[in-house]
């Protein structure tokens, strides 16, 4: 059986490069997943995960992630977790560890500690000087809405092993100068990430409270579940975050979903504007395929 890795945008090859070293090597998708994401948390040229993220609106580092197994519906979660850069790993571990499914704040960070996770210093001398550039100005309306070009990109991994079983990992240091406090889709289980083998898995990236408003990645893999495409899956999310747009008056976020059957076929769509790339990794290479806007 074949194995295939799809991450968020093109720094997702960084992810699905680390993942396919895992997945060649038969190791299950769980696994893949969390080292892809690991590899961006680590990156300091991502201001958007892990090491180098950008704070919140006070200027404090604040990490989102999750993970899911989907031979068992196991999964873990973090939220507004202070250094501690491997969220995705911590976050395995509350699903290994305790009895729990998400860990918030200082109580996170505390399990962090107990569990042997080393505490870090997130920014850099970069991230400081982005955060200082891109914040909201006196007269900006409080919650302006972010560009996720420039500051909000979660890394969300989808992978399929050669046993034919499915994972996920999810991982972010949410919406640049967020409210202290806020908390996104992407820890949450069924927005930011949701996986099943039964069905398929899916994610998402952009700005959280889209997803959250429709419960994103559940939604998609419900679909799925119904033997729907992966493309008409998300583009049949893209619809319902228009249409509650259109139901609030507002204009829509930027958003997008990315899924892979429980086959291993990807696909991915998004809001207009949002511009999504994504990368896959198979066993006959590694792609950065385009969203297509609805
Ligand atoms: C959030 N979805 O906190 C995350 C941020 C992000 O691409 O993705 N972005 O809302």
């Amino acid at each position: 059986m074949s194995w295939t890795v799809i991450a968020t945008w093109p720094f997702g090859e960084t992810s699905v490069r680390a993942a396919q070293v895992l997945l060649a090597a038969g190791l299950p998708a769980l696994d893949a997943c969390i080292a892809g994401a690991q590899a961006v948390e680590d990156d300091p040229t991502v201001n958007s995960v892990g090491y180098g993220g950008l704070g919140d609106v006070t200027g404090r580092v604040t990490l989102d992630a999750c993970v899911m197994d989907g031979k068992t519906l196991r999964c873990g979660a973090v939220a507004g977790v202070e250094n501690v850069r491997h969220v995705a790993a911590l976050a395995r571990r509350v699903m290994e560890a305790t009895k729990h499914v998400l860990l918030l704040g200082e109580g996170a960070r505390d399990f962090a500690v107990s569990q042997g996770f080393p505490l870090d210093n997130l920014t850099t001398a970069k991230s400081v000087e982005q955060w200082e550039k891109t914040r909201p100005k006196p007269g900006d309306p409080p919650q302006r809405m972010p560009d996720p070009a420039a500051d909000h990109d979660t890394v969300t991994v989808l992978a399929r092993d050669s046993s034919g079983h499915l994972g996920g990992a999810c991982s972010t240091s949410g919406l640049a100068h967020k409210l202290p406090g806020r908390v996104g889709d992407s820890p949450i289980i069924g927005q930011g990430l949701y996986v099943d083998d039964d069905a398929g898995a899916a994610g998402a990236t952009g700005v959280g409270e889209e997803s959250m408003r429709i419960c994103g990645s559940h939604y998609i893999v419900e679909q799925l579940r119904r033997g729907i495409s992966a493309l008409d899956a998300c583009v049949a999310a893209v619809a319902r975050v228009n249409d509650a747009a259109r139901r609030r008056g507002e204009p829509v976020g930027r958003i997008a979903f990315l899924a892979l059957d429980r086959f291993g076929n990807p696909a991915a769509a998004c809001t207009k504007t949002t511009g999504f790339r994504y990368a896959v990794a198979r066993p006959t290479g590694v792609e950065i395929l385009q969203a297509e806007e609805f």
